[in-house]
């Protein structure tokens, strides 16, 4: 039985126990079905509840596929994250409780925040930086990455955060494709006792970024260790963070944003080599992730909330930083790795602190599971109230364990679905309404209309299809930076003569119930541990090394990381396969992209499968890949070509 079979074998349902039900924020449908038959109004209301300095004039006006929210308003992201919550009770309420990977600890109240956020946003404005200048972001998980991204929307900058875990071609190609004139940085970070040396990784970036005009470098080595990050400043461009910091002044007026001005831009794998540069602005978007933390995740004035995303991804931006924020709420943020430097690590910051709401994705879920409940175990969990799922499918067994293991048979799950592109939680429980189902996202969130469609556009009831989106929504996104057209192609042109229905790119079912289960990408995008990977992008990385002819990619079942890469490659003339060239193919993809890339399998071939007209059989290689019963050959040009591969490839396991 397939994994897709085993998944929908699950009838187990899972209500919310009368006691979270009683205590949430939404304890019946009136709120989805008053959004189901009006969605606009509904996100009227909630955008009514962030601080405007303007009312907005239209709500929505919408001319398919592109879309305008609440016309006319005009507000600011760090005023709705910061300044609104200093006059009141919650000045002095923590909103920042971090914890460096060695153990430092820092935490920052609301009026905290607020100081660091107008501080680093004249230290932006010293730099030259003026309303719309993109704005690169390379941090690790430090208060700063925080202060960084409100302080651009204090000024109306653009920010482009980039992992710290890319490599510095990834970052000299986000940052040239957006023409970012000032990067802030650090000079390092710790990843399981290591140290990721940003800054210099950032030096090689930037010597290939014609736009850049400063750096803005955050010191992060504590002071007698980590002199391995010590950071070569170059006079006038380089400026450090903490002694610009005594130069400017302590208040920035905020810059009156129109909603429909950019707030950020985040890249993200796509089917092409390039990654695409997604569009957010400021009104819609803050209106969808402050309403979907709020409902989501019932956040409440007590609670402590820990999204263990990175900011580097869409998760760290809109459930770290800019929804709870807008609610008021208290964050715990975490630099390092869950393992380090014991397994628990993650159990001991829960009980340290008092995790009330813990949001992480399901290959860490996975991680967990292998490791042993034990670690859990010594732990006092006792706080926990509410558990989340994002980035990939949960399989019924990794959230069964999280329901018995972590949550104590307690805590509702809430599997969020949801994209970059998205902006904000899609399809998720209610956690005092929905009875969950483990596996499924179950139905979508009020003002979110979706449906599974076939390949014609036709509604499928029952049954398997395509996702798509059939309604806008506030924080969708606007564009692609600088390539509307892809925008149109990628998401507006499945179904030709429909520019209205948003394509997501994965598979759905919806079964007799009405819950919706995710199946999967359909298109050439991996997820490798929750992290986006275009199959082209690891192809033009390997096809870059001087041995490569031709390579062809694809995901891999793995039982932790959910998808593992396999590159099946054929080599120039005069190259002979060996396994210390199949080391270097892999270190040479961690190079160009980044480690997230890095294949777990290289098979040499002679040749790759390929239809008559020479178009590589991918489906057949995943065939191979996953140990399959081939499929459909009869469009092979030579299928002697798959027979040979695939007895390479099991006397390679
Ligand atoms: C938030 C995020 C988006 C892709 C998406 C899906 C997959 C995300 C779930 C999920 C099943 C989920 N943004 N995905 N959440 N699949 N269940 N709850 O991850 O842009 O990086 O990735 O992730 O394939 O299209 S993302």
């Amino acid at each position: 039985m397939s994994d897709i079979d085993v998944l929908l074998q699950e009838h187990r349902l899972f209500p919310p126990s009368p006691a979270f039900r009683a205590a949430a924020r939404v304890q019946d449908t009136q709120l989805q079905d008053a959004a189901a038959s009006d969605p606009v109004e509904f996100w009227a209301r909630e955008a009514s509840e962030l601080t405007w300095s303007k009312p907005w004039d239209t709500v929505m006006h919408w001319t398919p596929p592109h879309v305008t929210w609440f016309a006319g308003g005009e507000l600011n992201a760090s005023v709705n994250c910061v300044d609104r919550h200093i006059h009141g009770s919650r000045r002095n309420k923590a909103a920042i409780i971090w914890e460096g990977e060695p153990g430092d600890r820092r935490t920052y109240t609301y009026w905290d925040v607020y100081r660091e956020v107008n501080l680093a946003a004249n230290m932006l404005k010293k730099l030259g930086v003026v309303k719309g200048d993109r704005v690169a972001i390379y941090l690790p998980m430090i208060p700063e990455a925080v202060f960084a991204m409100l302080a651009c929307a204090r000024i109306g900058a653009v920010h482009t955060v980039v992992f710290g875990g890319f490599s510095p071609e990834s970052l000299r190609d986000r940052i040239n494709d957006c023409g970012c004139k000032v990067l802030i940085t650090a000079d390092g970070g710790y990843r399981r006792g290591q140290i990721v040396p940003l800054k210099r990784h950032a030096d090689k970036a930037v010597a290939e970024c014609p736009t850049i005009e400063h750096m803005l470098v955050v010191m992060r080595r504590r002071s007698g260790v980590g002199d391995e990050m010590a950071a070569e400043m170059q006079e006038g461009r380089d400026h450090w963070w903490h002694r610009l910091k005594r130069d400017v002044p302590r208040e920035c007026a905020p810059e009156a944003m129109s909603a429909e001005d950019n707030l950020f831009i985040l890249y993200t794998s796509g089917t092409t080599g390039k990654p695409k540069g997604v569009v957010h602005t400021t009104g819609g978007y803050m209106t969808g992730v402050s309403a979907t933390s709020k409902y989501v995740f019932d956040l409440k004035e007590e609670d402590v909330y820990w999204c263990t995303a990175d900011i580097g991804w869409i998760t760290g931006h809109s459930y770290l930083v800019y929804g709870p924020l807008a609610n008021g709420a208290t964050c715990i943020v975490y630099e390092g790795a869950p393992d380090w430097p014991e397994k628990d690590r993650l159990w001991e910051i829960c009980e340290r602190y008092g995790v009330t709401i813990f949001y992480t994705a399901p290959t860490a879920i996975r991680a967990f599971m292998k490791w042993g409940a034990s670690y859990v175990e010594k732990h006092d969990l006792s706080q926990l109230r509410l558990l989340g799922s994002v980035g990939e499918p949960i399989n019924p067994e990794a959230w069964m364990w999280y329901h018995e293991t972590v949550g104590k048979q307690h805590c509702p799950i809430v599997d969020t679905w949801w994209q970059t592109e998205t902006g904000a939680i899609m399809i998720t429980p209610l956690p005092g309404v929905t009875s969950t189902k483990p596996g499924s996202a179950t139905t979508p969130f009020p003002g979110v209309r979706v449906a599974v469609l076939d390949s014609q556009g036709d509604q499928i009831g029952v049954g398997g299809g395509l996702l798509a989106l059939t309604h806008p929504w506030p924080s969708m996104l606007r564009t692609i930076w600088g390539d509307d057209q892809r925008y149109i192609d990628t998401y507006f042109s499945k179904w030709p003569g429909r520019p209205d229905l948003y394509f997501a790119g994965d598979g759905a079912k919806r079964d007799e119930d009405g819950y919706l289960w995710i199946l999967g990408r359909v298109d050439d995008v991996l997820n490798v541990a929750g992290h986006r990977i275009g199959t082209m992008e690891v192809e033009s990385a390997l096809v870059d090394h001087p041995s490569v002819a031709e390579a062809a990619v694809v995901g891999k079942t793995h039982d932790i990381k959910g998808q593992a890469i396999a590159a099946f490659v054929t080599l120039r003339n005069g190259f002979t396969a060996s396994s210390s060239l199949r080391d270097e193919l892999r270190e040479h993809v961690a190079m160009k992209i980044g480690a997230l890339a890095r294949p777990d399998d290289i098979l040499f071939s002679a040749d790759l499968p390929k239809t008559r007209s020479g178009k590589i059989m991918r489906r057949l290689l995943r065939d191979i890949a996953e140990g399959r019963a081939l499929g459909d050959m009869s469009t092979l040009a030579d299928a002697t070509v798959v027979d040979g591969l695939r007895a390479q490839y099991e006397a390679q396991e």
